[in-house]
Order: C-alpha cells, then structure tokens, then sequence
C-alpha cells in the first residue's frame, strides 16, 4: 500500500460533505489502494455535528481511512494536505442581496487561500464547490501566491453531467453512450451547456449529438434552459440544494485530476482563463479540459458559431463583473 495522502473537506458538517467523504473513503478518487488521512474543516458551531460524522466514519470501519482530522482550525486543516474540497462557504439567506453573499465568501476565500498558502503542500489540488465557486477559486488562487495558479479549478461537474444525462435521456441512451458535452463560464444561471460538439454511440457507431437529434431546436433552448436550471427544479422539489449529486460531481473532477481524462474525451471545470476562444484571461471560466499528469489543458479549436458566441460573452461579463466586486471587496 502507499503512504496516506492528507485530504481536506471544508464544510465538512454539511450535506455535500456527508455523501463526498463516503466516496472519498471508499477509494473512488484517489484508488483503492490509496490510504487517506481525512482532514475536515468546519466553523465552531459545527462542532458537534462534525463529531457525529466522525462518529459514523468510524462506524463504516473503512480501511482506506488511516486518520481523520476534525477541527475548526485552518492551521490544522490545511497541513500538508495534497487535495482539498473547498465546500464550506456562507449560504444565501433570506434577504441577502448577490453582493453581501460575495462579501461574506471572498472573506472566507480569502483566509482560507493565505491558510493554503502556509500550511498545504505545494502541489496541492483544490477544488472549489462553494459558490459562487468560479469567483471564489479566483480569490483563493489569489491569496495563495506560493501555489501555481493551475492548481485551483472550481466546479461545474455537476452541470456537465447534468447535461449528459439529459442528452441520453432524450436519444434513450446510456450515459456512458454520450460524451464531451461541454459546460462553458460561470456556475450559475448564465452558463452555457454546450452539446454541439459532443458525441453519441448509437447502434456502436459514435456521431454527432446535433446529427443525432436531426438538428432538432431542442438542443438551442430547452435543453440549455433546463441545465441552467436544474438546481432551481432540485430545490424546489426536495426543498433542499442538490447533494448527493453534487458530491459525485466533486468526486468526479477530483478523480479526473488524479488519473486524467479517456483518451478521446474532455471534461469541464473553471480554469484560469488565458485567453483561449476569446474569454477574458484572469477569470476561473469553465473551460472544456483534458488532463494528463495532473495538469488540464483547454481543448482548443473547437467552432464557436454566432450562438455560442453570444452566450460566452454573457457569462464572460457575468464572471468580469464577480471578479471586480470581490477584488474591491478585498481593498475594503
Ligand atoms: P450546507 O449548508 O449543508 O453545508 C455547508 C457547510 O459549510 C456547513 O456545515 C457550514 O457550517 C460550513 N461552513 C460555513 N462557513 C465555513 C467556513 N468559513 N469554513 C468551513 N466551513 C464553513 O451546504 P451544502 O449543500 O453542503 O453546499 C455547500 C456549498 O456548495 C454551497 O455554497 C452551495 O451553494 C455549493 N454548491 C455548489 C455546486 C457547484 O456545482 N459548484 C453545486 C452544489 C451546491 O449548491
């Protein structure tokens, strides 16, 4: 067996957390064969819940967990860890506006990159769920300026599978039969679900999804509507936020960082935009990626038509305007 690996969950008492730590500990990320020292971050008042799901942790009687770390301490939660699930972030209570939401996160962001910074490995890979994930993974990368920039991605997993799973769904596929579906921008409701380059196996044979579905106009409004808003339709019907779903999405981009993407096929997560089909650089914008040595690489030369150019534009401006809120958050 290999040395354990230090693994941080931050919002660990939450329900993100409850489903993620189970995947986490079950080998499905980083091996079966990879023991992991589980480190996990709450505020005080979480306390005692963390230690209930320490308590049931223990009670799984996991073998791939070597040590488990709870605590309200950053110092402690961010030592020598080499991944880390940022989770943990302020939710949008009633009567918030968009801005105070921000200005509670940058905080937390903020603290929580300086504590990276200190105490986590150099090569650590962090994943940001907490929202607003894009903008927060920026201002973590930017407090953090000892870790390579690349080393912070935020996630939009959760809407590419989304989306997959909606374009199976409509050619009465298995989801392992569409691929490259793309989330392109923010994590929010401006994002673009893009399947104009993805592909279907039908009958055994892969071809386009668009080809597949006879150019049908569904894959313009619908099918972009429904993926913007499906976590809206899982609140509303569960009165909760999406969990189960998005810990799998988080288990999925981590393990995709871990061991690399298929060859043949890309995944999407916010990345430090360059440049690359006109995106503003300097912006965590999700980005098609594939991945080999732990290192992503923006999948380029894809066309862009007049359609996905205006929807890249509008979530391009929705993340610029994020960016230059948090940033003058920071200088308050
Ligand atoms: P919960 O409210 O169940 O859990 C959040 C946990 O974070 C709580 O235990 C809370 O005490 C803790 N927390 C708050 N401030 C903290 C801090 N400074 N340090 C450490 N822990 C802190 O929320 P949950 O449903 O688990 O969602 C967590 C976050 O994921 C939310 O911001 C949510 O909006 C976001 N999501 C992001 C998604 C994405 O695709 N990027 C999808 C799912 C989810 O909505």
């Amino acid at each position: 067996m290999s040395e354990p690996i230090r693994v941080v969950v931050t919002g660990a008492a939450g329900q993100i957390a409850y489903s993620l730590i189970y995947m986490l500990s079950r080998g499905e990320v980083f091996g079966y064969d990879q023991p992991i020292i589980l480190h996990l971050l709450d505020i005080p008042p979480m306390m005692e819940v963390l230690e209930g799901v320490v308590m049931e942790i223990t009670d799984c009687a996991l073998p791939l967990v070597v040590g488990v770390v709870p605590t309200a301490d950053l110092s402690v939660a961010f030592k020598d860890v080499e991944a880390a699930f940022m989770v943990g972030s302020m939710p949008r209570k009633k009567g918030m506006e968009r801005k105070d939401l921000l200005s509670a996160n940058v905080k937390i962001f903020k603290e929580q990159g300086e504590a990276l910074d200190k105490y986590a490995k150099k090569d650590v890979k962090v994943l940001v769920v907490g929202n607003p994930a894009n903008t927060n993974a920026l201002m973590c990368s930017k407090f953090a300026p000892s870790i390579p920039k690349e080393n912070f991605s935020a996630m939009t997993r959760l809407d590419q599978n989304r989306a997959q799973a909606a374009v199976a769904n409509r050619l009465g596929l298995r989801i392992n039969q569409v691929r490259n579906v793309t989330i392109w921008g923010n994590h929010s409701s401006t994002q673009f679900p893009d399947a104009f380059h993805a592909s279907a196996q039908i009958n055994g044979i892969w071809k386009p999804v668009a080809e597949a579905l006879n150019n049908s106009p569904w894959l313009k409004d619908e099918f972009v509507t429904t993926v913007q808003n499906r976590g809206a339709a899982v609140i509303a019907a569960r009165k909760m936020s999406s969990a189960m779903s998005a810990a799998k999405a988080a288990a999925d981009h981590m393990k995709d960082i871990w061991h690399g993407t298929a060859p043949g096929t890309y995944t999407s997560m916010a990345v430090l935009s360059d440049g690359s089909y006109g995106v503003p650089a300097d912006i965590m914008f999700s980005f098609p990626v594939t991945i080999a040595n732990k290192q992503w690489k923006i999948v380029q030369g894809l066309s862009v038509d007049d359609f996905s150019r205006s929807k890249l534009d509008v979530t391009a401006k929705e993340l610029l305007e994020e960016k230059q809120d948090a940033v003058a958050l920071c200088q308050d």
